[in-house]
Formats: C-alpha cells, sequence, structure tokens
C-alpha cells in the first residue's frame, strides 16, 4: 500500500517539528512547502539525512510550488507571520487571512481530498477562513489549539501533584485566547476530576486555581522565555496527534476547533470542542454538559472568537 503523503503548509519553527516528528513516526511522505526559497529544501533534506539514522523509509522534499502537494491526504498548515511589536491584532489578522486566502486556494486546487488541520494564529478565525477559501467539507478541516492548552493543562497537573502525565486527562474548550476554558469538572487525576482531587488534598484550591490561570497563558509564558518567536514542540506534537487519528482512523477524542452547526447551542463559526475523529475526519462532537460558570466562560470566549471572524469579514468582503 502507497504510504500517506502529508503536505506541511509553512517550514518555519513548528513547520520543521512536525516534518521531523512525522518523519521520526514514519507516518508518511513528506512535503515541506513554504514560499521561503531554500528553507523547506534545506529542512527536508537535513531530516531526510537523519532517516538514515533513525531507520525510517519515508521520503522528505522541500517545495516551493503548490503542484507538489497533489494529492496530499494530509495538510497542515503554520504558514503566517507571527505578531512583532508595534503590530496589531487586526494587523497579523489582515496578513495572516491573506496567507490562508493563498494556502486555501492551494490546496483547493492540489489537494481537495486531504484533511486540513489550521495551526496559524489568530487560531479560530484563520481555520475558518481556510475552509471557506478550500471550500473543503467543514469534517475535513479543523484547527489545532484544544489539544496543546490541554497538554499545557496536564503537565502543570502533573507537575505538582506527582503523576503521571498519562493518568491524567485534561480539557480545555472554546476559542485560543487568553480567555480559553480550562474545563475543571472534566478533566481528572487518576480518574478523580479536579474537585474531588482537591478533596482529596491531591493539590489544593489555590494550586489548581493558579494552574487554570497559567495554562491560560501558557502560550505567553513560552513568548517570554524565547524571547524570539513562540512554542514550537508541544504544538507540533499536538497536530501530530490529530493527523494520526486521521490517517490510522484511531477515532481519537480529541479537543479541536471544529464547524459547529447546532452542538453547545452554537453555529456557523469554529470553536474548541471535543471532537471524534476518523478516517471521515470529524466524525462526532461530543457536548459535554456544562453548569453556569462554565456556560458563562464559554459564552465569552465565543464572542471573542466571533469578534476576530467579524474583523475577517470586514477586512475580506468576500468572505
Ligand atoms: O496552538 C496553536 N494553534 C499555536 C499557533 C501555537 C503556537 C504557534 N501558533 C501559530 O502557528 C503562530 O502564531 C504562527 O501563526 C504559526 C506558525 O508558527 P511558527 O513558529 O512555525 O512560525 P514561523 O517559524 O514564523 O513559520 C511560519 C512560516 C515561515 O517559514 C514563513 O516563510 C511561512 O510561514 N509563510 C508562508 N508559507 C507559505 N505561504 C505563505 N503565503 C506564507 N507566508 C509565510
Amino acid at each position: 500500500m502507497a504510504r500517506a503523503k502529508i503536505a506541511l503548509i509553512g517550514a518555519g519553527m513548528i513547520g520543521g517539528t512536525l516534518a521531523h516528528v512525522a518523519a521520526r513516526e514514519a507516518l508518511g511522505d513528506v512535503i515541506l512547502f513554504d514560499i521561503a526559497e531554500g528553507t523547506p529544501q534545506g529542512k527536508a533534506l537535513d531530516i531526510a539525512e537523519a532517516t538514515a539514522v533513525f531507520g525510517s523509509d519515508v521520503s522528505l522534499k522541500g517545495a516551493n510550488d503548490y503542484a507538489d502537494i497533489a494529492g496530499a491526504d494530509v495538510c497542515i498548515v503554520t504558514a503566517g507571520v507571527p505578531r512583532k511589536p508595534g503590530m496589531s491584532r487586526d494587523d497579523l489578522i489582515g496578513i495572516n487571512l491573506k496567507v490562508m486566502k493563498a494556502v486555501g486556494e492551494g490546496i483547493k486546487a492540489h489537494a481537495p481530498d486531504a484533511f486540513v488541520i489550521c495551526i496559524t494564529n489568530p487560531l479560530d478565525a484563520m481555520v475558518w477562513a481556510l475552509q471557506k477559501f478550500s471550500g473543503l467539507p467543514k469534517e475535513k478541516v479543523v484547527g489545532m489549539a484544544g489539544v496543546l492548552d490541554s497538554a499545557r493543562f496536564a503537565y502543570f497537573l502533573a507537575e505538582k501533584t506527582g503523576v503521571s502525565v498519562q493518568d491524567i486527562h485534561a480539557w480545555t474548550l472554546g476559542g485560543h485566547g487568553d480567555d480559553m476554558v480550562p474545563m475543571v469538572r472534566h478533566s481528572t487525576i487518576g480518574g478523580l476530576p479536579l474537585p474531588d482531587a482537591v478533596a482529596a488534598g491531591l493539590l489544593s484550591q489555590g494550586d489548581l486555581d493558579a494552574i487554570v490561570d497559567r495554562t491560560r497563558k501558557g502560550g505567553g509564558e513560552i513568548v517570554a522565555l524565547l524571547k524570539t518567536g513562540s512554542a514550537f514542540y508541544a504544538p507540533a506534537e499536538s497536530a501530530i496527534a490529530m493527523a494520526k487519528s486521521y490517517l490510522l482512523d484511531q477515532k481519537r477524542v480529541l479537543p479541536c476547533a471544529v464547524w459547529l452547526s447546532g452542538e453547545y447551542g452554537l453555529s456557523d463559526l469554529y470553536v474548541g470542542v471535543p471532537a471524534l475523529l476518523g478516517a471521515g475526519g470529524v466524525e462526532k462532537v461530543i457536548e459535554f454538559t456544562t453548569n453556569d460558570d462554565e456556560k458563562a466562560m464559554f459564552k465569552k470566549s465565543v464572542e471573542s472568537v466571533q469578534g476576530l471572524i467579524q474583523a475577517c469579514k470586514d477586512i475580506d468582503a468576500s468572505l
């Protein structure tokens, strides 16, 4: 059987890491695409040379032409520019919206059957725009943020309690912003929902509140440490988990930005909720029960996403 073809649109920090992880896991042949000439070719060659060390038969190729992504099974999009000092969020939206237009048209022309994972920020608006510009079925276009935010939440809980990350299941829903919604009642340590874990003395309420706050600001914490650029290892791993669930039909339930049509009382937008990913793409949206506090936090987060989408519509009247 032919190997899967994975197209990585954007060969920057996350794109390069995605290529490395995909090759190490022998997930498929990799095309690393970027508008910058030389970067995707250089990274692809570097990782291809590494395959002789870790022993993987996948091929890696750098590209500047969308024709090279032809027939891709999965496209993971990181193309765009990050926010620089002095730039407003609207400036970033305007630039990355144009990038999503080019990428969406490229995918539509050359890889219309792909499962598409968007990573570019502002995530919830960019995945919405990418689906519009590509015209691909909504269940085949998703955004990556929740797996990353939930991984941060789980890691902080593991670090504080000394329990293995493998026995912690943490969930964050909503948009990928500081008003994301860490789902305290639905997250568990060794099977205990977090309020029960507090009652059992695994951590204090104060520790839990601090971890929720740190999770919300997790992206900024890394940016402040790195000084140039943002997180890339954990974001790449997160997108690979999603790609794997699709390619191997694992049917994992992962928090992803997905198109909602009535679930959670919302329609016509992308926002982070638990979704079952399998060979059909998004096969099911899982609806958590929410109490009044969670509903209020979710509503606030959704309003931020709606604001970003409106900004996209204002910038590009064709949307
Ligand atoms: O959880 C999440 N969704 C995120 C999102 C977590 C971390 C970072 N997140 C966002 O991912 C971040 O704000 C950026 O918007 C993307 C990609 O982050 P990365 O760190 O990989 O950015 P780089 O290193 O700047 O890489 C972007 C590449 C760079 O090589 C550019 O030359 C290329 O994108 N680029 C393009 N490629 C193709 N086509 C076009 N038009 C284009 N424009 C720029």
